[in-house]
């Protein structure tokens, strides 16, 4: 085994025992097939209000122009699929992404402990780590580091355990054995396209995020149009209904992370209690969770859209 076979093997292994669900590395490159489809998306004005996507268009596309001289990209799956969902039938419903802790600051803290292993035990490299924090095409670097497929719903997926998943990077200077994409197994099926109340997917791997759920209930910070009311299916926060409906999902496995589980009282609260909560039960509930992103006036905001 030469060093980069066993250097690539050390972080592998390290990535599992930190619970990461697995581990894919690239070369860092320019992303030649994904910027016509960026920039397509971008100037059909899919992104909506999401200023931030027209930022870093280069760096977007490029790791080198992002962390100078890095080689590497090194994808990493983190896993939320909760054992138990809300129990309330009638209750608006929550991503069950945003159901523990901000996964920002848990995959935040593993990829510190990655880089400092790499550190310690390889030698001194220089990178970052990202998670949904700066312009990286989180999805396209994991599907060509072979972690799965990115579906017709544009999220990565894999046969074993579906797409319930975070992905994260660290982008060091250190050459390593890179590996190579799988296959789409998407195949006939469309049962995402069809199931989706909004019509967001607009064709098969092409999401016109200004028409999806979640971003009208977590990123759109005016109001929402008129013209999707009644269309949110108890939707309050997120929006799962294309991953629910896609069979790979039967394949998901409960997480570890004790940090993702919910307050006690977050899975049983009814339709009545979310209608009538209060800033101080918004705050107990969700103390350190991504649901903070929209806020407590944001969350009040959603909850009257699907009640009106
Ligand atoms: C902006 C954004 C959104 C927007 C826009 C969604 C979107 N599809 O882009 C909104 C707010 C709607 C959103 C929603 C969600 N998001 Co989001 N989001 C992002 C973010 C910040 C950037 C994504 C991006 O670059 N979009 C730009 C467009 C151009 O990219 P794209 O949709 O991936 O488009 C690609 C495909 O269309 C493909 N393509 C185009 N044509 C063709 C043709 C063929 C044949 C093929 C194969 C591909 C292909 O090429 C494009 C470029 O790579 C990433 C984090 C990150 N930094 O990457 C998270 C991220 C994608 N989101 C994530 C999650 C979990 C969600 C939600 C599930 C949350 C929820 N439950 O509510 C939903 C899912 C909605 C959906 N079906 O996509 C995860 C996805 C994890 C996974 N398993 O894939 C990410 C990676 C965050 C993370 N780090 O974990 N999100
Ligand atoms: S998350 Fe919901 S609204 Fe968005 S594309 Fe999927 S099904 Fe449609
Ligand atoms: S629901 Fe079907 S088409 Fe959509 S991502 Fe899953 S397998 Fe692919």
């Amino acid at each position: 085994m030469n060093s980069k076979e066993k250097h690539t093997q050390l972080i592998k292994t390290e990535a599992k025992r930190l619970g990461f669900l697995s581990c894919g590395i690239s070369k860092a490159e320019f992303l030649e097939e994904e910027a016509p489809r960026l920039e397509k998306w971008l100037n059909n004005h899919m992104h909506g209000e999401m200023q931030y996507m027209e930022n870093h268009f280069d760096k977007r596309l490029d790791p080198t122009k992002l962390v100078e001289g890095s080689k590497s990209v090194i994808s990493l799956l983190l896993n939320y699929y909760p054992s138990e969902i809300q129990k309330e039938p009638f209750a608006p419903k929550i991503s069950k992404y945003a159901y523990g802790t901000d996964y920002h600051f848990v995959i935040k803290e593993k990829l510190k402990k990655l880089l400092n292993f790499i550190n310690d035990e390889i030698g001194e490299v220089l990178g970052r780590a990202f998670v949904d924090s700066a312009p990286v095409l989180d999805k396209a670097w994991a599907a060509k580091s072979g972690l799965g497929w990115i579906g017709k719903h544009s999220n990565l997926l894999t046969q074993q355990v579906g797409s319930f998943y975070f992905i994260a990077e660290l982008i060091i200077d250190l050459e390593l054995v890179y590996d190579n994409p799988v296959t789409d197994h998407c195949g006939s099926c469309t049962a995402c396209l069809d199931a989706c109340p909004t019509q967001a997917i607009a064709k098969p791997y092409v999401v016109d995020g200004s028409k999806c759920i979640s971003y009208f209930t977590i990123e759109l910070k005016n109001e929402i149009p008129e013209s999707v009311k009644g269309h949110f299916d108890s939707w309050m926060f997120g929006c799962d209904i294309c991953q629910d409906v896609c069979p790979w999902n039967r394949f998901s496995k409960p997480h570890n992370e004790p940090l993702f589980n919910p307050h006690h009282e977050l899975l049983s609260m009814t339709k009545k209690d979310w209608e009538e909560i209060t800033k101080d039960v918004f705050n107990k509930i969700f103390q350190k969770s991504a649901v903070k992103r929209t806020k407590f006036s944001g969350l009040e905001r959603n909850i009257k859209f699907l009640k009106e």
